[in-house]
């Protein structure tokens, strides 16, 4: 009795561990073949748990935890994905085991997970990754003794996590690369080295700054990123088209080719997040490289009753906006001189002049001509994120310089108004003086540095704001980024 009792708890402690061994080995052999692209399998469930997670949690999630977000919904992805590989393996091990025929088993867990993987990322090829180290524990499993008394157990565990781990570590490496081979562009886009002078130029307008207040131009790196997604997608041109439709005289397809045979501008435009804290960094500015969309839109002949168009991509993203924002429009497949990086929405993305950040779709894959208003993405979480910017003075850096003055520096930036003063105010707001600003790059869309330097005396209070192109004061009343935008003047007190 007793004896039964043990081997029936090492059964099932020995099944729960060969099958999370096969779980977890499951999502490393994804990744080794799969790499940080749509084809893990974690991918398709993180996009499900984004998309099904109510608004108020996201809008909470973004204003309370910020970007460590993503970590949530990510976990609770990878748990899942683990979860489903390893109950395929459960079942193969039940079966193996209680029929004694240990091969039809294993094929049976294979069989699972690979159908469970190529379901849902739509790779059959790459989905035996993850299938393969499934039928390979629910062998080990199926094969390894769980009578008491015979008894190389532990020895036998300890390989087994040795093992798993060791593949873990291999699939890490091999998945990484992957994804390099999938960050590569297809090459540079300045071609007469036009944005190369063009960026050149906007460095010398740039103001010298001693302290760490960015430039005028954005590198990859230092530009911000906000995705639903955690995977983006991974589209080469040939693979890309976008098409016009809904209320529309004719459909249009437009193919990568016939985007690029039309007339090509270089444009600096500033992106700005509606969701960033009033002081946040979430501003960053480009040249990119593209054509106008008003010329498709026409050949389109658009006849819809609410002159509002739904944009849509290709990582389910959607944002409706009036199609009156969308006559200045811009295609951009450029970006500082490359192709669009893939984060930033390669191969094609929408540049909304003026407008908020989250109107700028990445991996365009439609507009939609609407008969009626409809809420985008973001709308539909609670956020009014599709009209003007607001107008904006940031306070990105305060140094003491050589001099022993104290040097405090930023950005302005409110979109197609553009900037016309920043005032600065060292007594927490009672007198005011005119910044120094930068030259703007060439741009309707595009933010201007400022700098200012006093000599300290004691503590002072630190106040921005700007005066954009229309005269209008930014105002002073402050409110959060939700779900509007952040108001305010931001201040800050040093001391020296
Ligand atoms: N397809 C798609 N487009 C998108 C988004 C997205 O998640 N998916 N995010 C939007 C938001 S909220 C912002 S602020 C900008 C950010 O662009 P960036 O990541 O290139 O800085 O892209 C917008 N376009
Ligand atoms: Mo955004």
């Amino acid at each position: 009795m007793i004896e039964s009792f043990r081997e029936r708890d090492l059964l099932s402690l020995s099944n729960l561990l060969f099958a999370g061994f096969a779980g977890v080995t499951g999502v490393a052999g994804s990744y080794a073949v799969a790499g940080n692209t749509r084809r893990f399998v974690v991918a398709p469930i993180d996009a499900l748990v984004v998309r099904m997670t109510p608004g108020e949690i996201v809008a909470f999630v973004i204003q309370n935890v910020g970007e460590e977000g993503h970590l949530l919904h990510l976990a609770l992805s990878f748990a899942i994905a683990i979860g489903v590989l390893a109950a395929t393996a459960r079942v193969g091990l039940a079966v193996g085991r209680r029929d004694g025929r240990p091969v039809t088993g294993v094929v049976l867990a294979g069989s699972l997970a690979w159908a469970f993987a190529a379901s849902i990322t739509s790779q059959p090829a790459l989905a035996v990754g993850a299938a393969a180290p499934v039928a390979v524990w629910t062998a080990v499993g199926t094969l390894s003794p769980t009578t008491v008394g015979q008894d190389p157990s532990r020895r036998r565990m300890l390989v087994s996590s040795a093992s798993a781990l060791a593949f873990v570590g291999v699939s890490l490496g091999l998945g990484r690369s992957t994804n390099e081979g999938d960050s590569v562009t297809d090459g540079p886009t300045d071609t007469n080295g036009k944005v190369t002078t063009l960026m050149q130029d906007a460095e010398k307008t740039s103001l010298d700054i001693s302290g760490d207040t960015p430039g005028l131009v954005s590198s990859f790196d230092e530009f911000y990123n906000v995705d639903i997604a955690e995977f983006d997608p991974d589209l080469s041109p040939d693979d890309w088209s976008m098409t016009i439709t809904g209320e529309v005289g004719t459909d249009v397809t437009v193919p990568f080719d016939k985007l690029t045979d039309m007339p090509t501008e270089h444009r600096f435009v500033t992106l700005r997040c509606v969701g960033e804290g009033l002081n946040g960094h979430k501003l960053d500015t480009a040249v990119w490289t593209g054509t106008p969309l008003a010329p498709l839109l026409a050949e389109a002949d658009p006849d819809g009753e609410c002159d509002c168009a739904m944009l849509k991509a290709e990582d389910d993203y959607f944002v409706q906006f009036p199609t009156e924002a969308l006559e200045d429009a811009f295609l951009a497949w450029g970006m500082n001189g490359q192709s669009l990086p893939r984060s930033h929405g390669h191969p094609v993305r929408v540049l909304v002049p003026g407008h908020w950040g989250e109107t700028n779709v990445k991996w365009i894959s439609e507009i939609e001509l609407l008969d009626e208003e409809m809420d985008g993405y973001w709308e539909q979480r609670g956020w009014h994120g599709t009209g003007p910017v607001n107008t904006v003075a940031k306070l990105w850096s305060e140094t003491t310089l050589n001099d022993g003055r104290i040097e405090v520096a930023g950005h302005a930036y409110a979109g197609t108004r553009g900037i016309e003063r920043v005032e600065v105010s060292i007594d927490g707001g009672d007198t005011w003086q005119d910044a120094e600003l930068s030259e703007p790059p060439p741009g309707d869309d595009v933010w201007r540095q400022w700098r200012h330097a006093f000599s300290p005396d004691g503590t002072h209070e630190i106040v921005v704001r700007a005066v954009d192109g229309e005269g209008t004061l930014q105002p002073e009343n402050r409110s959060d980024s939700f779900p509007s935008g952040a108001t305010g003047w931001v201040k800050k007190t040093v001391s020296r």
